[in-house]
């Protein structure tokens, strides 16, 4: 049993990037918001990242999870699955797992901007556990997320600190659309990356092997093809800067020379002095005391929070 909504069009994809480029390649500084990384290539080095030694918070979330999960489907006892960028992986299958021991999951709805990354995933779940309904959704979590489909007692999961990639602004209206479409029966299972040492921060973000460099600089290969832009990537380099008054990551691309960059598709030349920096991510890290104060401006109370033996990475719960 699958099926897939499609609350965002290619065509709807297209005009997003065109106008995050034309502001944020016009703002100053520069800035590139981080949805735009993940084209297949993108999204094979992101995968990739997971796997470095530097790159602590899959491994500490999913250390998590493996031993919490069978609480956490005891608390929630969702009937429904929602996986906010999602999700084929193994911290999917160990949600849906603890959910079918518990016997009341029936169904997954898996949630991404990517509809082929989607149908992939959909496929792959739908395989490996037959009788589960399948409801994969397109959709774009800064506008649709009170389109969730509704009805039973729904675990909604956004895990890999996902949330961290907003500014506070974006997360409390992120949280406020979750929250409207929540009925007091949902529960909301949240990963998040903790405040740590920064040589510890910087170093998950600037591996020794250049993986994340490659990752920050293929944004510039997905404007050259979505946008007929005319960058070279290696003209800039990979920066991730610690910023300690907002605690976040923020990854910058520097330019090595003055240049001008022509932006085909927006007809438009974008002009960067030698050394000028552009924004190309946050990642915000937190504490206990201020997502909980977050979670709560947004209407959730927290309920239930976990972390790895070495204190990096957070898993909680909410409840209306
Ligand atoms: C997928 C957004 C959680 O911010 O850590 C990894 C993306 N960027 N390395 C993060 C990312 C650079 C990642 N998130």
């Amino acid at each position: 049993m699958l099926h897939i909504d499609h609350h965002l069009t290619a065509d709807d994809l297209a005009k997003t990037l065109r106008a995050d480029a034309v502001e944020g390649l016009s703002s100053r500084p520069k800035a590139l918001p981080p949805k735009w990384f993940y084209d297949e290539r993108g999204s094979v080095l992101f995968e990739e990242i997971t796997r470095l030694q530097e790159y602590y918070p899959t491994g500490a979330e999913r250390a998590i999870l493996q031993r919490r999960t069978p609480e956490i489907a005891r608390i929630a006892g969702a009937d429904t699955l929602v996986e906010l960028g999602a999700g084929s992986g193994e911290k999917t299958r160990l949600l849906l797992d603890a959910l079918l021991g518990a016997e009341t999951l029936r169904r997954f709805v898996p949630v991404d901007v990517s509809g082929d990354f989607l149908g992939e995933a959909a496929a792959a779940i739908g395989a490996a556990y037959p009788g589960l309904e399948v409801h994969a959704v397109v959709a774009d979590f800064e506008r649709h997320m009170h389109l969730l489909p509704a009805g039973g007692r729904r675990l909604v999961a956004v895990l890999g600190s996902t949330l961290g990639n907003q500014a506070p602004a974006g997360r409390r209206s992120f949280l406020t659309d979750l929250r409207s479409g929540f009925t007091a029966d949902d529960t909301l299972l949240l990963g998040v990356d903790l405040v740590k040492d920064p040589q510890r921060l910087v170093a998950a973000y600037d591996d020794a092997r250049g993986v994340t460099a490659e990752f920050n600089r293929n944004v510039l290969q997905v404007l050259n093809r979505e946008l007929g832009a005319g960058f070279d990537p290696a003209a800039f380099d990979h920066l991730a800067v610690w910023d300690a008054g907002n605690e976040w990551i923020e990854m910058r691309l520097r330019s090595r020379i003055a240049q001008r960059v022509r932006v085909a598709a927006l007809e438009m030349d974008v002009e960067f002095a030698a050394g000028e920096q552009m924004r190309t991510e946050i990642s915000a890290k937190f504490r206990r005391e201020g997502i909980e104060a977050e979670l709560n401006a947004a209407g959730f109370a927290l309920d239930a929070w976990w972390t790895d033996p070495a204190g990096d990475f957070a898993v909680l719960l909410a409840r209306p």
